[in-house]
């Protein structure tokens, strides 16, 4: 197949000079029985490049923390549904954190209840801090240990509660942009606040990702950088929308710089360093959030005394699933003719 693009020259005295008049009044028409010319907005609706919206940002938590806090003790969580900081980037309202993905930082207080809802939206979260918090998926409760990944699949009754003292924070990451394009997204509410609910092993759920697992895995491999998919147990993606990954980045080293149609939202485990993104520095500790928004190019660095450990969701399944997803570099032809 040929790839050169002929350019039709138009003859000078032609039907193909129209005056300013007639285009406009052609317009005029158009628009009147609710149509517009395309060849006016080409550009627009097929960009050369992935246009996101959304920028890169951070959240940091001892900047984030205190409200969330402050929210626990004048938000009353059985009011509340779900007492949650949303994480909104700034050149969006919510649900965009990027413009595919929806992060917000939920806080459970000793003794209290996120009541138990189900929905079409799919949920991972991963549990940043606190202790004797639990999440009841499906009827099967889940004790929160940091560093844990807790999936919720779309349709599951789930709620959350804690017992013990202190709060009980986690970073939850939905696939909520989605439902502003498909207006499909159900919520259905339980009757009583919990539902009925049997404890399980964290290290025997489908659901949980224990992060000394995740940990191994990452120390196991060869490398100054690592990364490792939270996959389930086939080997697919945790869903088909949202995936996630973990990666450890040792002292003083870099990653590789990396632009995709793939949007991030990475939250540091542990350690301290700092992400280029789209030619603009971050700097990031323990307990931030960042996003990296689709075809912003990204690369991570520790610092010199930290051994770094990231943890990350993003829509790759969603993108690769549609045929969208591609990475700067690779030519896609063959990847999306299926
Ligand atoms: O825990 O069910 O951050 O339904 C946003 C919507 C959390 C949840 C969020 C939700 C939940």
């Amino acid at each position: 197949m040929s790839t050169t693009t002929e350019t039709v020259t138009q003859p000078e005295t032609s039907k193909w000079a129209p005056s300013k008049e007639d285009a406009e009044e052609l317009v005029a028409a158009a628009l009147k029985v609710h149509t517009k010319p395309l060849w006016m907005e080409m550009a627009r609706l097929n960009p050369p490049e992935p246009n996101p919206q959304c920028i890169p940002y951070i959240w940091r938590y001892d900047e984030v923390r205190p409200s969330l806090l402050r929210a626990g003790e004048i938000v009353d969580e059985s009011k509340a549904e779900r007492r949650v900081l949303m994480l909104v980037n700034p050149a969006r309202d919510s649900p965009y954190t990027t413009d595919t993905l929806y992060a917000g930082l939920q806080l459970v207080m000793p003794n209290e209840t996120a009541r138990a809802h189900r929905h079409s939206a799919f949920a991972m979260r991963f549990i940043i801090e606190g202790q004797g918090g639990f999440t009841a998926v499906h009827g099967r409760r889940i004790t929160m240990q940091r560093g844990d990944v807790i999936l919720t699949p779309t349709w599951n009754w789930h709620d959350h509660g804690k017992d013990g003292s202190g709060p009980m924070i986690w970073l939850d990451g939905l696939d909520l942009p989605n439902f502003r394009h498909f207006p499909v997204h159900f919520v259905e509410h339980f009757q009583q606040a919990r539902y009925p609910a049997d404890d399980v092993d964290s290290n025997e759920s489908p659901i949980v990702f224990p992060w000394k697992a995740m940990q191994q895995k990452l120390d196991e491999k060869k490398g100054d950088w690592s990364s490792e998919d939270y996959l389930k147990k086939d080997g697919r993606p945790v869903s088909k929308i949202l995936g996630g990954s973990a990666e450890r980045l040792n002292a003083g080293c870099t990653s590789s710089a990396v632009r995709e149609t793939a949007s991030s939202v990475y939250h540091v485990v542990t350690g301290k360093g700092y992400s280029e993104i789209n030619g603009q520095r971050i700097e990031w500790k323990q307990g931030d959030t960042f996003c990296v928004p689709a075809w912003n190019k990204y690369q991570h660095t520790a610092e010199e005394d930290q051994t770094v450990y990231l943890y990350r969701f993003h829509d790759k399944p969603m993108l690769t699933s549609l045929g969208f997803y591609r990475v700067e570099g690779v030519d896609v032809e063959s990847l999306v003719s299926d």
